[in-house]
């Protein structure tokens, strides 16, 4: 068992802890809370940096080992780091788990020490029509992010 978490913090008064673990080659499973946020969807992503210097701005863009277009979760043609959207509820928190086969915690596209970031907008999952939807889903500012690291 391979175990990460990242601590996400933000200038905008988000924050939450994410949980990562993954058995063998199996999906990794994605565990986590989030508080401070506006009700709805926020788009959910793994970026292809562990870099924050300059905030989530330089997390770079979405983990592409594959260099696919942007999609949904369960599409064939995603970026690895698309893993979707979380719901926040109206009381400003998320609590949520996500099972997924292309992020694993070792090996050549492993997610560790890359970063988890969260959007201000809902991700439309690459069928928004608009000039973003391939690219970023659409899903507006990065208003939190942590780098995933190794857990004991
Ligand atoms: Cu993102
Ligand atoms: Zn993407």
């Amino acid at each position: 068992m391979v175990k990460g978490v990242a601590v996400l913090s933000s200038s905008e008064g988000v924050s939450g802890t994410v949980f990562f673990t993954q058995e063998g080659d199996g999906p990794t499973t994605v565990t986590g809370n989030l508080s401070g946020l506006k009700p709805g969807h926020h788009g959910f992503h793994v970026h292809a940096l562990g870099d924050t210097t300059n905030g989530c701005m330089s997390t770079g863009p979405h983990f592409n080992p594959g260099s696919k277009e942007h999609g949904a979760p369960d599409d064939e043609n995603r970026h690895a780091g698309d893993i979707g959207n979380v719901t926040v509820g109206e009381d400003g928190t998320a609590c949520f788990t996500i099972v997924d086969k292309q992020i694993p915690l070792s090996g050549p596209h492993s997610i560790i020490g890359r970063a988890v970031v969260v959007h201000a907008d809902p991700d439309d999952l690459g069928k928004g029509g608009h000039e973003l939807s391939k690219s970023t889903g659409n899903a507006g500012g990065r208003v939190a992010c942590g780098i995933i690291g190794l857990q004991g």
